[in-house]
């Protein structure tokens, strides 16, 4: 059955903010407690997902989640009415304020891990939402992603939406940003690849300055969950330098798509192992494999996180040319920018390259790929998803206007305290449960 990739981007909510949450994510540090511009956040997120669905490739939507989280404000200890929870928390606990508000749900690479249904034991798409354990901000979000992807993807014949695993250190798990698949065709039977940043039981190095935020452990048992077999998965601890030099996912250092690997030369342990096994394992099942390795003299590491190079897209488009999506911070890089240029002149699976700005995101370390999450679907399984979360030219003009409608232009960290603000993003969602036809997915509906 025909099957392709689509990319389901997070849509960013009213609370977009820069509170420094995330040590070890160089840019939110770097950006903490400076203006955000929810409006502008949310506008360039949806024209990536427009210029997207035009150019042909299948784009959906995923809604941002409930915030500011009243639930953990009042697990934490906060309590009277809403507007007490909040000012109590701004008052006593701006932190936990801070984490309660976050709208860190549109980077959707950390929303789940997806096996396609080629892929896994019982032949249904299989999604484990990440736990996020590392960081109290994302933490919270699995439950709630959870339920806006069983509105989506409601048909239990079709698909497997599995719980989180135990949110504890051993088992930290991020998600699709630290998996990426490979197979000639994606309708085929693929090789799945788990990233980790340490093992908790195992031998092996840790980063000194930074946290590893995947284990083996967890990347393991979300491959368990989905049913995937071992002549079919690769695991690969990736360089703890790396992480120590702001690489807190594995898609901040490399990106894959059908039977390409681009990445840079130091992403992992034991490099030409790792792709001495997806050469294997990929070529038992007639599947050829091809690294593009950028050297360190052309991209460092810093440049690498600095520009997000490797937070690209790299996508299929139907005559099978690739295209790479890469934010604009790549063209401001001149090392970027003329390694990007020279790729014409060699012979790369690239043959294209986008440019999009998502600065917004950007400042909080959130590139293209951060913001989406793949989803291999065939015919069937594409028929059977939420209808109303195609992006096309209508959903296009309902959420442009939507966001004009509510979101603010302006939020800087004092504005968390704001007790409008939880009304003003309710009302947002409220609407756009509608727009989208989700049902009642968020606790103040309920
Ligand atoms: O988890 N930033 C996110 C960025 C996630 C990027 N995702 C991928 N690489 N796939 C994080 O560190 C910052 C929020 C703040 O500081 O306000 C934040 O959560």
């Amino acid at each position: 059955m025909l099957a392709t990739e689509a990319n389901f981007d997070g849509l960013v909510g009213p609370t977009h903010n820069y509170a420094g949450l995330s040590f070890g994510n160089v840019a939110s540090r770097n950006n903490e407690k400076s203006v955000a511009n929810p409006k502008a956040a949310a506008k360039q997120g949806l024209r990536k997902m427009k210029r997207l669905a035009d150019l042909g490739f299948r784009q959906g939507v995923l809604p941002p989640l409930e915030r500011p989280s009243i639930r953990l404000l009042r697990a934490v200890g906060f309590s009277g009415d809403d507007a007490s929870v909040i000012a109590r928390a701004a008052r006593e606990a701006p932190e936990l304020l801070a984490a309660a508000s976050s709208a860190s749900a549109m980077w959707t690479a950390n929303a789940a891990t997806v096996s396609p249904s080629a892929d896994t034991e019982d032949g249904r798409v299989h999604f484990t939402p990440a736990n996020l354990a590392a960081k109290l901000h994302r933490a919270i979000e699995h439950g709630e992603t959870r339920r806006s992807l069983g509105a989506i993807f409601a048909d239990e014949a079709r698909f497997r939406i599995h719980h989180a695993l135990p949110g504890t250190p051993a088992l930290g798990d991020e998600g699709a940003a630290n998996h990426t698949r490979f197979a000639r065709e994606y309708g085929e039977k693929g090789v799945e690849f788990f990233v980790y940043g340490r093992s908790e039981y195992g031998q092996g190095s840790q980063p000194q300055r930074y946290p590893a935020r995947q284990t083996l452990e967890a990347s393991r048992a979300v491959a368990r969950l989905h049913g995937l077999s071992a002549d079919a998965t690769v695991f690969a601890q990736q360089s703890p330098d790396v992480i120590d030099a702001g690489v807190f996912h594995n898609d901040v250092i490399a990106v894959g798509n059908r039977t390409t690997l681009f990445c840079h030369e130091r992403a992992f342990v034991d490099q030409h192992k790792v792709y001495d096994e997806l050469r294997e394992k990929l070529g038992a099942q007639g599947t050829p494999f091809h690294a593009l390795e950028v050297p360190d003299s052309e991209v460092s590491v810093e440049d690498a996180v600095s520009s997000y190079l490797f937070n690209s897209q790299l996508l299929s488009r139907e005559d099978g040319r690739q295209v790479l999506v890469v934010p604009q911070e790549c063209r401001e890089n001149a090392r970027v920018a003329a390694y990007l240029d020279s790729l014409g002149g060699r012979k790369t699976p690239i043959d294209e390259v986008l440019v999009f700005d998502l600065r917004e995101s950007m400042k909080n370390g959130g590139g293209p790929a951060c913001l989406r999450l793949r989803v291999v679907l065939n015919d069937a399984e594409r028929a059977a998803v939420n209808p109303r979360v195609w992006m096309n030219d209508a959903l296009f003009t309902q959420l442009d206007a939507w966001i004009d409608r509510h979101y603010r232009d302006r939020l800087a960290p004092a504005d968390l305290a704001d007790p409008k603000l939880l009304a003003e993003s309710r009302g947002a969602l409220d609407e756009l449960t509608t727009i989208l036809g989700l049902g009642a997915v968020y606790d103040f509906q309920r």
